[in-house]
């Protein structure tokens, strides 16, 4: 489909992307060509009702008051249909963070090829958190009980998953006042499948308090543990300086695209492709050097550790091959558009899948598994290289690019703020009290072909650090704005004077990136020792902050979006369709009735200014039930006054 060059500039707030639209041929289909030309079904919104195909009575599509066949309701519809789109979100996270369990398990014993344990401290305090006595044991012992002990959270049958610990106490006895705390990790996603299975659960309030559980085991659970674990196998982030947009890939070098989101072989790709040998057989194949960028969250994992370039977020993964530049790409899991593999057939684009998870026709698989992490990575190398002299077209590289900070942890927070002899949130709640930083904002989550490409994001990053909102990132969001170009120090220009202060005196920039989505976690971590630092309240429901998802499309998003309701956050999502528009109960169930038991909500809108105004208003009444919503002038010393008064 040919489209108009005005459009682009509708289609994607980022020039490089407009840039390749208005240079590819017209017969390339992408992403957003077919959103021009295949609308989403209208089923689901509050006209065309809502469509149950659980049993083979159906599909019956339900509205107003009718039911379907067997009498399940709209609501009990609905919340069914969300109940198992959560499931799916917490089950990819989670098999996920299983997987990053399963590999600390034989990094231990020595027989995950090309890895070690980096970070003996997180892993000590991890083993801490889950119960595991560490006296009188190696490092490797240690290693070996903390991943046996993090696998049965994934499979338990009593008791509760570990890190719920990890929360204010006040929030832990709400969860066990409502019985959301989730058992296991898997236990809940099987029994949230089941309750949704035709002729179970039929209460729509009941089948969300099931949905809640799941959600939080995959934050407090599965995307927690994989976290940590992650930061265990290959660092805890630092800040460090990088570049991102499509104009990192170069054109007389061999581009390796890493794209997906398990970090495990990326990290290793990544770490040895500047290696002597390596440079000089891609040197033997007419290239300068070996230059590895990233896609999605994968790239949000190895470039808060390894700095390296995010080309794009998951918007831009065809457009990473229609460059003619990559010689190859190795996907994972999650993300991966199916047509990459007839894309890459017009390219000279290699497409490698290495998970036994998902495979996609017209790709090569080259498995990965975690005895041949270092095998495989020198093989997909080299046959990067070898492709470096297919280039069939002609290489069009986007000028594109722009700075970022990345590589923000808790860890690193407690120790910008305080130094290394006295690290703490203090000077951030501080900061939070005496009304400079006015509240916290998470804007995160993934891209949309039905909405302007990075356009919400961009828009609500930069109008709440305007109003001295702190913003922190994950995921799509996070590439987003970094490349707007405003991921940096510099960016503090655009912050208003309260937050910028702060920036200015820790030399951070207004919107902090903490990493890919399963590092949503972090957040939770960051929020519970805000809450335990003191002087904002004693749980999460009663921080100044607030999260948003403003471009989803994933039902990974959906759970996320779920646990930090049920972890007393407000959270707003926008795009159409809402999953939920046609019933009402649900809605009301997701807002008023998780406000009641969680102290959070999940919110839906179709209009962005709308949001920035709710959450303005939720976080100011925040403020208000906590007495610090008088700004309060900062008084600088009058240093001639002093010595005045000192000479009296
Ligand atoms: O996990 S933000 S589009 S890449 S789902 Fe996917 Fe959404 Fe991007 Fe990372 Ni998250």
């Amino acid at each position: 489909m040919v489209m108009d060059k005005k459009e682009f500039t509708s289609i994607s707030e980022d020039e490089a992307i407009c840039h390749m639209l208005e240079n590819t041929d017209a017969d390339i289909s992408t992403v957003f060509t077919r959103s021009q030309t295949l609308k989403p079904c209208p089923i689901g919104s509050a006209a065309s009702g809502i469509c149950c195909k659980n049993c083979a009575m159906g599909p019956c599509r339900v509205r107003d008051d009718k039911t379907g066949l067997c009498g399940a309701t709209l609501s009990t519809i609905a919340a069914r249909n969300l109940a198992r789109h959560i499931a799916a979100g917490a089950a990819a996270h989670s098999d996920h963070g299983r997987d990053m369990a399963h590999l600390l398990a034989l990094a231990a014993d020595g027989k995950a090829e090309g890895l070690k344990i980096k970070d003996e401290p997180k892993l000590l305090r991890l083993a801490a958190d889950l119960g595991i006595d560490i006296n009188n044991k190696s490092i490797e012992e240690v290693a070996k009980l903390t991943a046996e002990k993090a696998l049965s959270n994934f499979g338990q049958q009593h008791g509760e998953i570990d890190l719920l610990k990890r929360a204010p106490a006040k929030r832990q006895d709400i969860w066990h006042k409502y019985n959301v705390a989730p058992r296991s990790i898997d236990r809940e996603i099987v029994e949230t499948m089941h309750r949704t299975n035709m002729g179970v659960d039929q209460d729509a309030e009941n089948i969300l308090d099931q949905a809640v559980r799941t959600a939080l085991s995959d934050g407090w659970g599965g995307s927690m543990l994989g976290t940590d674990i992650t930061d265990i196998l290959f660092n805890t982030p630092v800040p460090l300086a990088a570049k991102t947009n499509l104009g990192m890939l170069k054109a007389d070098e061999v581009n390796i695209v890493i794209h997906g989101h398990e970090p495990t072989l990326s990290e290793i790709i990544a770490e040895i492709s500047d290696e002597k040998d390596l440079v000089e057989y891609a040197a033997g194949k007419g290239a300068k050097g070996i230059n590895v960028v990233g896609i999605c969250c994968t790239a949000n994992e190895v470039l808060m550790r390894q700095g390296v370039a995010p080309i794009g977020n998951f918007l831009s993964q065809e457009m990473a091959i229609m460059t003619g530049a990559v010689e190859l790409m190795v996907v994972d899991i999650q993300c991966i558009m199916q047509s990459l593999g007839e894309l890459t057939k017009k390219y000279h684009t290699k497409l490698v899948t290495s998970s036994p998870k998902a495979k996609i026709p017209g790709a090569i698989h080259m498995e990965f598994k975690e005895v041949n992490g270092l095998t495989l990575a020198r093989e997909i190398i080299k046959a990067a290289a070898d492709n470096f002299a297919n280039r069939k077209t002609k290489v069009c590289i986007p000028e594109v690019k722009s700075d970022l900070v990345a590589g923000f942890s808790h860890e690193y927070i407690r120790y910008m703020l305080g130094g290394k002899f006295r690290e703490s949130f203090r000077p951030l709640n501080d900061g939070i009290i005496d009304g400079r930083i006015q509240g916290i904002v998470a804007i995160v989550g993934c891209n949309n072909a039905r909405i302007t490409h990075d356009k919400y994001h961009n828009y609500l990053a930069k109008e709440f650090i305007k109003r001295d909102y702190l913003v922190v990132q994950t995921g799509c969001g996070a590439i987003s704005t970094a490349k707007c170009g405003i991921m940096t120090p510099e960016a503090m220009e655009e912050a208003g004077d309260g937050l910028r202060s702060i920036c200015e005196a820790v030399g951070i920039p207004p919107i902090l990136h903490l990493g890919s989505c399963v590092d949503n976690s972090r957040i939770l971590t960051i929020a519970s020792e805000i809450v335990k630092e003191g002087g904002l309240g004693e749980d999460l429901s009663d921080l100044p902050a607030a999260g948003i998802a403003p471009e989803w499309m994933s039902e990974k998003a959906l759970s996320i979006g779920t646990y930090f309701a049920a972890s007393g956050v407000y959270v707003a999502f926008s795009g159409e369709p809402i999953p939920v528009e046609s019933s009402e109960e649900v809605k009301r169930i997701m807002t008023e009735g998780w406000r009641t038991k969680f102290g959070g909500e999940l919110e839906w809108f179709a209009d962005i200014d709308q949001i920035l105004e709710k959450v303005i208003n939720v976080i100011q009444e925040k403020r208000k039930a906590l007495k610090i919503d008088v700004k309060k002038e900062r008084v600088l010393m009058d240093m001639e006054a002093r010595r005045t008064m000192q000479n009296v």
